[in-house]
């Protein structure tokens, strides 16, 4: 790999060299891969393409913490969901009318590995896995109605999650103008039968299968369409994106609701080897379809109807790229983000913030 020598050329410079050089891609690329902007916030997953017989490595880890609830765009407490919503399963034995267990907060980790390699100038396959590790808390109100705590658990669940494996397909690259479309899937590598133990309102300790929310994969063949246009000009970036998550079939009686994601950032390069972004991100998920026969409890999170909504985050990032010597073909990144609008089907926990920091070897 060549990387022409940008150290101490202005952005201008490198921009106007990258765009007369166009007619040649190789070079066009190599002058874009110095520069930080030339990767979209870190958060934005499949943003770009590689050259022909290139592989990058990636490791990124992502924090998720969701504190207190929401039913449509309202805050909703504790002590009103168990004395205002019913239990679907009232009816079953030991079934009470209404919720008696509410979940309080949610800490989501997740360790993302990611190769990308490109087989040819206008295609490049991405594959992602992941560990993730996921811890809720809950109040438990005793007996079949009232306020009156009874006590408080945690339940956990960790494991390897689903594996994707996307192709992203270049549909056009002109000037400060490319695009491409991603065409591919997620395979279901993670268990969605993960057990923990929780605490009832009649004091019992079962071990039970856990609800959706903790689980660690989708059970099912998800498809994952989308397409990325990235654009630039001087020591300006911009780009859009949208993913689609479409799953095939059930698994377990159920399958996750479908999802689409829309972002649009734009980002200012400081230095070529520094940039800062603002991201935009749009995030819909419908109802689970199905139900789990073994997921049953008078808790918000065993109900299907009570998944899925409307998101609006902002986002900021830095992203950080090597620029010679050892450092070359390394980059650092890190996007945060907090909740601009959360719409829900609820009772839901609500995102409160997310992180996201990774770095990235290109071979
Ligand atoms: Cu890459």
């Amino acid at each position: 790999m060549e990387y022409l020598p940008v150290r101490g050329l202005t952005a201008a410079l490198v921009l106007s060299i990258s765009c007369a050089a166009s007619a040649d891609p190789s070079i066009a690329h190599d002058a874009e891969t110095t520069r930080a902007d030339s990767h979209a916030p870190l958060g934005v997953m499949g943003d770009h393409l590689h050259l022909q017989g290139e592989w990058m490595f990636s490791y990124r880890y992502m924090h998720m913490s969701m504190q207190g609830n929401r039913s449509g765009d309202e805050r909703i407490s504790a002590d009103e969901i168990v004395t205002t919503q019913a239990n679907p399963f009232f009816g079953a034995p030991m079934q009470p009318p209404t919720l008696r267990v509410v979940p309080t907060e949610m800490n989501t980790d997740m360790h993302m590995l990611g190769a990308m390699y490109a087989p040819a100038d206008w295609l490049t396959v991405m594959v992602m896995s992941s560990y993730i590790e996921r811890e809720m808390e809950h109040i438990t109100y005793a007996g079949g109605a009232g306020t009156t705590e009874l006590g408080r658990f945690t339940t956990k669940a960790d494991g390897i999650g689903d594996t994707s494996v996307v192709g992203l397909v270049r549909l056009f690259d002109r000037g400060n103008h490319r695009a491409h479309l991603h065409v591919g899937g997620s395979l279901p590598t993670g268990s969605n039968t993960e057990r923990d133990t929780i605490l009832t309102p009649l004091a019992t300790t079962p071990r039970v299968r856990l609800p959706y929310a903790m689980q660690l994969g989708s059970g099912t063949f998800d498809l994952l369409p989308g397409v990325t246009y990235n654009g630039g000009h001087q020591d300006l970036g911009w780009g859009g994106q949208y993913r689609g998550t479409l799953r095939t079939g059930d698994d377990n009686g159920y399958s996750l609701g479908d999802a689409h994601e829309l972002s649009a950032w734009l980002s200012y390069q400081v230095r070529p080897q520094l940039s800062g972004s603002m991201r935009i991100k749009y995030h819909t998920l419908a109802q689970i379809d199905g139900i789990d026969a073994r997921i049953a409890a008078p808790v918000q999170t065993a109900d299907p109807d009570n998944y899925g909504g409307d998101n609006v985050q902002l986002l900021f990032g830095l992203n950080w790229a090597g620029q010679s010597g050892w450092m070359a073909g390394k980059r650092i990144a890190v996007e945060a983000g907090i909740p601009l609008l959360r719409d829900l089907n609820g009772p839901q926990m609500e995102s409160d913030f997310v992180v996201t920091a990774g770095i990235q070897i290109s071979l």
